[in-house]
């Protein structure tokens, strides 16, 4: 009963403020934003979708699309829309860089919610040159900042729930679980012991995943400065490529990267295996990861628009993901449903060779998600989709090239025998 009540009270405040079901997705045009833009349309929100097509670019730059062959813009939404009959809108912003027009945007659109994906999102990219860890800070930086600078000057009370990384936190929690965000302290001052709430320490492995610890700073500011309600998801690797939304049509298919910088581990280890490319497991593969389906993605997304913080609150830290596994068990599994064979790669990382990752994801549990894991049957849809396009795939562009320092060696053969 208490619940329904401040419930409706949100409801009717945001009503006398003009609030609408607007959501700006910020990024919607990539890997997570696109799925979760049809789901969320679907759902009965309006989207507009802000991207500059930066991902796209760097398609170009790095001369690995895509596996699968995604429509330009106009042509997803033109399909959507005569598919559903739901329109989503489509504006070119570069949102680290044009901050009154995304303000313009802010106030024209007055959106409930502004779900933020834009940034640069892959560790190897942000560790390629010098020129590439600046473009990731100012980048990744700026749009965060730009996007809570232009909801306090708009004056209007607009959720954010912005996509974070388990990476924040380096993947070792001293044989703990890493709790979602905050982390309960005794500390002693003059023989006095006093409890503290602190936010659990970050350590980052790559430039990239530095600046989504900024962003955290960010967050803490705004939200205790100016009462922007913030929500930061802390999401693990993303595997699976499409949604019920994305398979609608062809139109509408989601990306597939597999390439050194930015294809993901799973996603990479099924593709691999489809066109013949041994398992490129980097170093012995003891790293353990945090894992989530791209289905279980748009859901949480969802369902943190729905239960967004109160203004004043301090930011809502939800650990997004499903699952933990080492990567040589994924690529165990993998060499044993499809036949690959598994290689062994000088890492090409500065990272922990093996470690244990424990984590809470009771939030979205606690809400009624219902984990899409490994189990699923959804590895075969993988692979399927792999085997479609495979012969888009650039085999040149596999191996990953990017190293953490100048000193780590180049490895393009790989072993069978882990050194
Ligand atoms: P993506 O690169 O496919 O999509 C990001 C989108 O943002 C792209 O369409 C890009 O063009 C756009 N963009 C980037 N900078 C922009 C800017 N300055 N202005 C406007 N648009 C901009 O990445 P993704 O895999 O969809 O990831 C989305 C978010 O989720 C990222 O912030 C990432 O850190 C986070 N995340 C992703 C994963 C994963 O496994 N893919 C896991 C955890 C967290
Ligand atoms: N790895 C291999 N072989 C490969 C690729 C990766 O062994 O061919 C290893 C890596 O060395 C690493 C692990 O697999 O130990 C994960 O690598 P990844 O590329 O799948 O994931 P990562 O670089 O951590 O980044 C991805 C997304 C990023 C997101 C992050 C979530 O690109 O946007 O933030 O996953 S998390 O890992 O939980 O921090």
């Amino acid at each position: 009963m208490a619940n329904d009540w401040v419930i409706d009270r949100r409801d009717s405040s945001e009503e006398s403020k003009g609030m609408n079901n607007r959501v700006i997705v910020l990024g919607g045009d990539g890997f997570c934003g696109w799925p979760t833009s049809l789901y969320l349309s679907r759902q009965g929100y309006d989207i507009t979708i802000v991207d500059n097509l930066s991902r796209r670019c760097i398609d170009n730059e790095l001369g690995a699309s895509s596996l699968t062959p995604i429509a330009s813009v106009d042509r997803r939404l033109t399909k959507w829309k005569e598919l559903t009959g739901k329109k989503i809108e489509f504006v070119h912003i570069d949102v680290s860089v044009n901050y009154q027009r995304l303000l313009d945007l802010i106030k024209d659109k007055k959106p409930k919610a502004i779900v933020h994906f834009a940034e640069q999102r892959a560790a190897p990219y942000s560790m390629k040159s010098p020129s590439h860890k600046i473009y990731t800070v100012d980048n990744n930086l700026n749009a965060t900042h730009n996007m809570l600078c232009a909801i306090v000057e708009s004056g209007l009370d607009i959720a954010v729930v912005h996509l974070g990384t388990m990476g924040v936190y380096g993947y070792g929690a001293a044989g703990t679980e890493i709790p979602e965000g905050y982390l309960d302290v005794k500390v002693d001052v003059d023989g006095e012991h006093k409890d503290l709430k602190i936010m659990y320490p970050a350590s980052p492995g790559s430039i990239y995943h530095m600046t989504k610890t900024q962003d955290a700073l960010f967050f803490l500011f705004y939200a205790k400065n100016d009462g922007v309600r913030i929500t930061d998801l802390h999401q693990g690797i993303v595997w699976g490529t499409n949604t019920e939304e994305t398979c609608m049509h062809e139109d509408l298919i989601n990306r597939f990267d597999y390439d050194g910088d930015y294809g993901t581990v799973l996603n990479r280890f099924l593709m691999q295996s489809v066109v013949d490319h041994p398992i490129t497991v980097h170093g012995k593969g003891g790293q353990t990861r945090a894992f989530i389906h791209i289905r279980d993605t748009v859901r949480c997304i969802e369902l943190a628009i729905k239960h967004p913080p109160q203004k004043g609150d301090q930011v809502k830290i939800f650990n997004q993901t499903t699952e933990t596994h080492r990567v040589i068990d994924l690529a165990k599994l993998v060499a044993k449903e499809t036949g690959a064979r598994i290689r062994y790669y000088i890492n090409p990382r500065n990272e922990a060779p093996v470690n244990e990752l424990k984590v809470r994801n009771e939030s979205f549990l606690a809400l009624g998600l219902q984990p899409t894991t490994l189990e699923n049957g959804l590895l075969k849809e993988v692979i399927d989709v792999a085997k479609k396009y495979k012969d888009n795939c650039n085999l040149s562009k596999i191996v990953c090239t990017s190293r953490w320092r100048s000193d780590i060696p180049e490895d393009l053969e790989g072993s069978s025998e882990p050194e």
